[in-house]
């Protein structure tokens, strides 16, 4: 694996003259706040970390794409059409995007997606849930968007240089996709009665997963510690539900909708919202496979994935034509 190779410029070559410095010194670039880059010494472990981080949120992009794809054909308008696929094809250049950080790391793509396909890998939870009405659409861009986008924030200060710069690009869409599902419920609740009806149910459905999306509590997070260490993970799963609660209760109160929490309650000395306890029973089942829709998305990413061979094999082929006539002309 090239990124294997030890860079020994600069700084770093001081440190290889002594293998038991390298990590020190590894981490005495991370708590300047440099970014590690591909080709320079990094412990196995932050190697692997990043593969499994980067690559479940490449698989959550992907497989993100099928909940709201699944109305593209039946938007109620053409502008909101254009919008949905103009916001899903978004959804799959973030895939992109990651996966090619997630190469860097000197694994394969292929061998990232035969993980997704054989079901080894994870992806967001979120995206076993299904899409029900129409109103899921601006469920989704509201509060998974908004959920994504305040995880995603402090990703791009992360330590690993390919995986921060392509945050920074993913953020840029992403709350462009928050707006638009926000967008979308505004138009909702100052609707007709049973449009309104649509975007309390929707809120109902979507609200609790959302908050399942940060992952379990820090006191039971398995990679918080060495993630957190390595300034992989800037701020810790609770932390940002607790923001991503604050953020998004004034939200539902503007659009004349109910959180769906009877426990739910501003805390004036704390400045900040208390709320119920998360079903966490329900997200382990999710992650075990036992969601509503986790057969459902991974049939549909397999047979994507059959049914696009062909393109593959002619990408292929046409990229090995030009690299032949590229020897011939240098000949
Ligand atoms: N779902 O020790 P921690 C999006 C797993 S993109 C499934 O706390 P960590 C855009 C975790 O992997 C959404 N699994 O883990 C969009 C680990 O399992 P492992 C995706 C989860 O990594 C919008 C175990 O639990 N975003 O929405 C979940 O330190 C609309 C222990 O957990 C990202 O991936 C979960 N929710 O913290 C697309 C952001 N939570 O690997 C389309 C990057 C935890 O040991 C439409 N990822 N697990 O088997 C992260 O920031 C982190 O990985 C966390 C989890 C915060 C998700």
């Amino acid at each position: 694996m090239y990124t294997q190779e030890l860079d020994v410029r600069g700084a770093d070559a001081a440190a290889a003259a002594d293998p038991g410095m390298l990590e020190q010194h590894f981490l005495a670039r991370v708590d300047a706040e440099q970014k590690i880059e591909p080709k320079e010494w990094m412990p196995e472990r932050y190697r692997s970390m990043l593969i499994r981080q980067i690559s479940q949120h490449a698989h959550s992009e992907i497989v993100g794409m099928l909940p709201e794809g699944n109305w593209i054909t039946r938007a109620p308008t053409l502008r909101r059409k254009a919008i949905l696929i103009a916001k899903v094809q978004d959804e799959a250049g973030h895939g992109a995007y990651l996966y090619s950080a997630a190469e860097t790391l000197g694994v394969s793509r292929d061998e990232l997606i035969a993980q997704l396909l054989s079901g080894k890998a994870k992806y967001s939870s979120i995206f076993n849930y299904p899409t029900t009405t129409w109103a899921d659409v601006g469920a989704i861009g509201w509060l998974v968007d908004g959920a994504a986008i305040m995880n995603q924030i402090p990703l791009c200060r992360c330590s690993y240089g390919p995986y921060a710069r392509a945050m920074v690009r993913i953020c840029r869409e992403e709350s462009f996709h928050q707006r638009q599902g926000f967008d979308l419920m505004l138009h909702l609740a100052r609707g007709t009665d049973e449009q309104k009806a649509m975007a309390q149910d929707a809120l109902n459905r979507w609200w609790w997963p959302a908050l399942m999306m940060f992952g379990p509590p820090d006191a039971t997070s398995t990679h918080s510690g060495e993630s957190q260490r390595w300034k992989i993970k800037r701020i810790s799963n609770d932390e940002l539900r607790q923001k991503f609660v604050d953020f998004t209760v004034p939200q539902a109160k503007f659009l004349g909708i109910t959180v769906p929490d009877p426990l739910l309650r501003w805390n004036e000395a704390q400045q900040r919202h208390e709320f119920g306890p998360i079903d966490w029973n329900e997200f382990e089942q999710v992650l075990k496979g036992n969601g509503p829709c986790n057969a459902e998305r991974l049939a549909a990413r397999r047979s994507a994935h059959a049914e696009g061979a062909w393109v593959r094999e002619a990408a292929s082929a046409h990229a090995a034509k030009q690299r032949l006539r590229a020897t011939r002309h240098a000949a």
